[in-house]
């Protein structure tokens, strides 16, 4: 199968940041996170949502686990703007990749990036890897490091 040019992309980021990890396909798709959970055989907290808002006018990233909801009220104190969820045009322009597959990295341009404090629990999360079949096991430290990303309380309680 010829590997999509969105899974090169976010290769390349990894090794860039001499992450060491092999990517893992799936055909029976890994759109939401309950499915890439049952397609790896993890919990659904493990896998990590890459959602796109809007800060104003500014695409931001926000990476969530997969057992929770993005609280756009804290979303807005963090940012300083007014947060709105992006719209699927807008999350591909920004990053380069369609929703069920949006990476965490290889994005077009960096984002600013928030992270959900509850990823940090697991020794292992699995983030999609630029399209709605394949992920990639990553240790939470590790995606904080290469997303430059803030731990911060995102999601609603
Ligand atoms: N591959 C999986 C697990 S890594 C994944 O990408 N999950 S996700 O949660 O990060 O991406 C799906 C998310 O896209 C959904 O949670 C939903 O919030 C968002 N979404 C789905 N449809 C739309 C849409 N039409 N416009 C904006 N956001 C959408």
């Amino acid at each position: 199968m010829r590997v999509s040019s969105a899974v090169e992309r976010v290769q390349a980021a990894l090794q860039e940041h001499g992450v060491r990890t092999d990517i893992l396909e799936f055909a029976q798709g890994t759109r939401t996170a309950q499915e890439a959970a049952d397609a790896v055989g993890t919990q659904v907290g493990q896998i990590v949502k890459s959602l796109v808002f809007l800060a104003g006018d500014e695409p931001v990233l926000v990476l969530v686990s997969g057992a929770h909801l993005a609280d756009t009220e804290k979303l807005g104190r963090l940012f300083g703007t007014k947060v709105k969820r992006a719209d699927a045009d807008t999350v591909r322009e920004a990053t380069g990749f369609a929703i069920g597959g949006v990476a965490p990295v290889g994005h077009i341009r960096p984002l600013r990036t928030l992270i959900d404090e509850n990823l940090l629990q697991y020794d292992v999360v699995y983030a999609a890897a630029g399209t709605p079949f394949s992920v990639f096991p990553i240790a939470p430290s590790e995606l904080v490091r290469v997303t430059g990303g803030r731990v911060a309380d995102v999601v609603v309680e």
